[in-house]
């Protein structure tokens, strides 16, 4: 019963307001504007010409500049074997196909080390090790503090608008090889791309059925420097972390397949797609899915910062819950409809 009213739902929220398109602004609207026209209709846009006058811009694409600065601040790097982490990925190639989530395995380094750690990343071959420099905790104003000053301390329009400062500053320094999949987070979200361009596919809350969000072993890569192999490891005690399951680019042995298994999300309406390039900023709204993918720029890296503003856990989040608890034929077979409840991941930020 529930099928015709979800489907109308995803219809009807691009015909009423989100249309084909992401938005682009020319330039940063008045906080008015995005309150109005955006933020309060929870709806995507790209500005340009929104970060003119950060040093970074110029700066950063020199990545001898951000090595000197940097050159006794450590920093967290992100290493995994195929540049997904926080990632639904085979427990093993021999088991059958069990899943788990996969976490990237850690490490703090000298910022110039992590860099090269990075740039010397490939996932083919005998040398199968991506690098990316990021942590979710506001890793820009505390790791990068050194660099602050080169970007703003927040996105002035926006947190007018949403009348509070940025609760968390993160910074993305990555290659084409890393890959964020798709998942939601608890915030307002500004993302500005200093150098590269990131590309964002987008969808809204009300396609919540058709990313297939189940839960899966909590597990960890560790990665052993000498004999420099990961080992994939279920964490003890097991864990369970509610996740999407569409990978939208499946490789061509598993597109078939994928096909049939995600018939909601390769069948329905196209996500949206936008790059976001040097100097703009996106606007992604909160508990909108969205699955990131990257071009280097000149300096060989793609380098962004990204400011949460807390949501308001409001109407739509209510809202958005009981969408969710709605089960939905195909997207239920293994359903996460109490997962709120009984809930045993820390993953924080993110929840799907
Ligand atoms: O840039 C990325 O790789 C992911 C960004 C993201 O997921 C976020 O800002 O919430």
């Amino acid at each position: 019963m529930a099928k015709k009213g979800i489907e109308n739902l995803w219809r009807e929220v691009r015909e009423l307001s989100l249309g084909t398109e992401t938005d682009r602004l020319d330039s940063p609207p008045s906080p008015l504007h995005f309150l109005r026209d955006y933020v309060s209709q929870s709806k995507p846009c790209v500005i340009s010409n929104a970060i003119p006058h950060w040093p970074a811009l110029n700066l950063w694409s020199d990545p001898a500049y951000l090595a000197g600065t940097l050159s006794n601040d450590l920093v967290s790097l992100h290493l995994t074997p195929n540049g997904s982490a926080d990632a639904v990925t085979p427990i093993s190639s021999d088991d059958g196909g069990d899943l788990c989530f996969a976490s990237a395995h850690v490490e703090k380094l000298p910022f110039p080390e992590a860099l090269r750690a990075v740039r010397s990343s490939s996932s083919k071959g005998e040398e199968k090790k991506v690098g990316y420099l990021q942590q979710q905790n506001d890793c820009f104003r505390t790791e990068y503090s050194t660099v602050a000053k080169d970007c703003d301390g927040d996105i002035p329009w926006a947190t007018e608008a949403l009348g509070c400062s940025p609760e968390a500053v993160n910074l993305w320094i990555g290659t084409g090889l890393s890959v964020t999949s798709f998942h939601k987070d608890h915030y307002e979200n500004l993302y500005a791309v200093v150098s590269g361009e990131k590309h964002f596919l987008l969808l809204p809350p009300t396609d919540v059925h058709r990313l297939y969000v189940q839960r899966y072993p909590a597990a960890n890569y560790n990665y052993n420097r000498d004999t420099e192999e990961f080992k994939l490891e279920i964490e003890q005690p097991v864990r369970h972390v509610p996740w999407c399951s569409v990978d939208p680019y499946p490789s061509p042995e598993r597109e078939a397949s994928e096909r049939l298994k995600y018939p909601l999300f390769f069948n329905g309406p196209k996500p949206f797609h936008c790059t976001v390039k040097a100097g703009e900023v996106l606007y992604l709204p909160s508990m909108w899915f969205h699955h990131v993918s990257q071009t280097p720029g000149d300096g060989g890296y793609t380098i962004a910062v990204n400011y949460w503003y807390d949501m308001q856990f409001d109407v739509k989040y209510a809202y958005f819950n009981f969408l969710q608890s709605l089960s939905y034929e195909s997207s239920s077979l293994n359903p996460v409809l109490s997962w709120r409840e009984d809930e045993d991941t820390e993953s924080g930020d993110s929840d799907v």
